[in-house]
C-alpha cells in the first residue's frame, strides 16, 4: 500500500463514520409531520373499513405504519381537540377551549409549553399550514394590522392559516399574522355581534346563495356561501373555497422544500371534510356521495401529494408522519349539501355510536396512524392512545425533558414497539366529560336532549349512568350500569379522581 492509498482509505473510513454519525443524529430529530383532518370519522377511510369510499393515500399510511384501532381525539369538537394536541393538556382544564368564533382571542397562554416550542428548543423549524381555530389576538382584533398573538407566538416559526373554520368569518388566510392579499384601501372588518350596514346576509338574501343553509350559517355571504359571523371589505383577500385544498397543499409542499435541509415540524391541518364542503371542480362527482365524499377524495389526494413530495425530496425515511382527525363525523352540519341523501351504504362512524359533538365513541375515536418508512413496521395496535400523548411522546423522540400536563410518554407505542397504551382517558364533548378505562366506557348523567335533531347525532345525554364494555360491545348498545355496579363504582371513582372536586356529587345520582 502506498501513502496515497492509505490516505484514501483513512479518509473513506472517516467519511463513512461521519455519515453514520450524521444518520444517528438524524434519527433523533426526524422531520415530524402531523396530518390533521377536520371531522373525518372512524369509518371514513378504507383502512378503517370503508368500502364505498376510496382513500388509497390515507390507507397507504395506515397500512404501512401503526394503525391504531383505539386512538382518540381529546374532544368531539375542534377547538378543544386542537388545544389538547398542541399543549398536551386536557381541554376541560381551560374553560376557553370551546368552539370559537372567528373573532375570539388566542386561548393558548403564550407562556405555555407547546409541541412546536418544545421542538424549536431541539433545533426544529416549525410550521403550521391550514386550520387554526385557537383564537387570535387579545380581543377586538384589527385585521388590517399584524394580528397577534397567534401561532407565531406559541411556537410556530411559520404560519399560513385560516383563523377559525371554513364556515366562519373572516374568509381570508393569514400568513405570519398578516391577512394575505389585503389591499390598504379596502379594510377588512369582522363582527360576531351585528351586520355591517348594507351588507347582504344568508338570512335576507337567499337569491345570492349557491349553497343553502340548513341551520345557523345565515350571516355574511362570501362566494355564494353564507357563513357564521359578519364581515365587510377585504375583497381582494377573500379565499376561493374551491381552491382552499390546493392553496394549503401548495404552501405545505413549499414549506417542506424550503426546510428540507434541517429538521422540521409541519402541522398540516386540512379543512376537509368540515362544512362548507367545496371540492375543486376536478373532484366533483369523484366519490358518488356528493360533496362530503368528494372532499374526502380531495383530501386523500392532497395527502398523496404530500407523501410524494417527501419521497421526491428523499425525506420519507427521515420523517415521522402522524395522521388523525380532530373529532368524529357529521353529515348535515348546517348546509344542504346532500351528505345525508347521497351517503348510500357508507358509514362515516364505522361500527361506533354517535358522531361529532357526542360522548359516545364516534365523537372522539378517530383514525390515528403513525407512519415512518423503514422505522415503523406495519402493524395494527389496539393500545389506547390519545392525541394528548403526542406532546410527551415526541419529546421522548427528540430527547426533550418537556412533558405535557396530561400527556403520557408512549413513544414505543407510537413506534409500534409496545402495546402498552394508556389505561384511562377522559373524553370531552361540548363541555361534558366521560371516562374510558380499560375496555370500559362510562358516561355520567347529563341533562339535555338525547339527540341533537339538527345534526341527527346521539349526544350521550341520559338521566342514568351509561356503562359499556367495548370489548364485546363496541357499538355501545348494552348499558351495564345496573348489572355491573362494582365496575360502575370503580369508573365513577376514577372519573372523580381525574376530574376533581366539582364532580364529587355525581355519586349521589341514582346508583339504583
Ligand atoms: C357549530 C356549527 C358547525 C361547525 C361547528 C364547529 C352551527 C349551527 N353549527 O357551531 O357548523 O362549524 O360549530 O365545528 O353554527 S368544529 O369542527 O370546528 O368544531
Ligand atoms: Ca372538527
Amino acid at each position: 500500500m502506498n501513502k496515497s492509498t492509505i490516505l484514501l482509505s483513512v479518509s473513506l473510513l472517516f467519511f463513512s463514520a461521519c455519515q453514520k454519525q450524521q444518520k444517528q443524529e438524524q434519527s433523533q430529530t426526524p422531520n415530524i409531520v402531523i396530518v390533521y383532518l377536520d371531522d373525518l370519522g372512524y369509518g371514513d377511510m378504507g383502512a378503517y373499513g370503508a368500502t364505498e369510499l376510496k382513500t388509497p393515500n390515507f390507507d397507504r399510511l395506515a397500512e404501512g405504519g401503526v394503525r391504531f384501532t383505539t386512538g382518540y381525539a381529546s374532544s368531539a369538537t375542534c377547538t378543544p381537540s386542537r388545544y389538547a394536541l398542541l399543549t398536551g393538556e386536557y381541554p376541560w382544564r381551560n374553560e376557553s377551549a370551546k368552539i370559537l368564533p372567528g373573532s375570539a382571542p388566542l386561548i393558548i397562554d403564550t407562556a405555555k409549553m407547546t409541541i412546536p416550542k418544545m421542538l424549536k428548543e431541539k433545533g426544529y423549524h416549525t410550521g403550521i399550514v391550514g386550520k387554526w381555530h385557537l383564537g387570535l389576538g387579545i380581543g377586538d382584533v384589527d385585521w388590517n394590522q399584524r394580528v397577534s398573538p397567534g401561532p407565531n407566538e406559541v411556537g410556530f416559526d411559520y404560519a399560513y392559516i385560516m383563523a377559525a373554520t371554513q364556515d366562519r368569518t373572516p374568509t381570508v388566510y393569514l400568513e405570519n399574522g398578516y391577512v394575505v392579499g389585503l389591499e390598504k384601501d379596502d379594510p377588512l372588518l369582522v363582527s360576531y355581534q351585528k351586520n355591517f350596514e348594507g351588507e347582504p346576509t344568508g338570512l335576507d338574501n337567499p337569491e345570492l346563495l349557491k349553497m343553502r343553509w340548513h341551520h345557523g350559517h345565515n350571516n355574511s355571504i362570501h362566494n355564494g356561501i353564507p357563513r357564521i359571523g359578519y364581515q365587510k371589505g377585504g375583497e381582494a383577500a377573500m379565499w376561493v373555497d374551491e381552491d382552499m385544498a390546493d392553496d394549503f397543499l401548495e404552501i405545505a409542499l413549499q414549506y417542506i422544500r424550503e426546510q428540507k435541509d434541517n429538521p422540521f415540524f409541519l402541522y398540516y391541518a386540512l379543512q376537509q371534510p368540515h362544512v362548507p364542503r367545496t371540492p375543486h371542480p376536478r373532484f366533483v362527482g369523484s366519490s358518488g356521495m356528493g360533496p362530503r365524499g368528494d372532499v374526502i377524495v380531495e383530501a386523500d389526494w392532497c395527502v398523496g401529494e404530500l407523501v410524494k413530495t417527501l419521497e421526491e425530496e428523499d425525506l420519507l425515511e427521515n420523517t415521522l408522519i402522524v395522521f388523525s382527525s380532530d373529532n368524529g363525523p357529521v353529515l348535515n352540519d348546517g348546509y344542504y349539501d346532500d351528505a345525508v341523501e347521497k351517503l348510500g351504504d357508507h358509514k362515516p362512524w364505522g361500527p361506533l355510536r354517535g358522531g361529532k359533538y357526542s360522548l359516545f365513541e364516534a365523537g372522539t375515536r378517530v383514525p390515528f396512524v403513525a407512519y415512518w418508512k423503514g422505522k415503523i413496521e406495519p402493524s395494527v395496535s389496539d393500545a389506547m392512545v390519545s392525541q394528548l400523548d403526542l406532546f410527551s411522546s415526541l419529546a421522548q423522540l427528540v430527547g426533550s425533558e418537556k412533558q405535557g400536563p396530561d400527556s403520557h410518554e408512549l413513544l414505543d407505542v407510537f413506534l409500534g414497539k409496545s402495546n402498552q397504551g394508556r389505561e384511562e382517558l377522559i373524553l370531552e364533548a361540548t363541555s361534558r366529560t366521560a371516562l374510558r378505562k380499560g375496555d370500559w366506557a362510562m358516561i355520567p348523567p347529563y341533562n339535555g336532549p338525547a339527540v341533537n335533531k339538527m345534526v341527527n347525532i346521539e349526544l350521550g345525554n341520559s338521566n342514568d349512568f351509561l356503562l359499556y364494555n367495548l370489548k364485546n360491545d363496541i357499538g355501545q348498545q348494552k348499558n351495564l350500569a345496573q348489572s355491573e355496579p362494582e365496575k360502575l363504582q370503580e369508573m365513577i371513582e376514577t372519573f372523580q379522581r381525574i376530574r376533581g372536586k366539582e364532580f364529587q356529587n355525581i355519586e349521589q345520582l341514582e346508583l339504583k
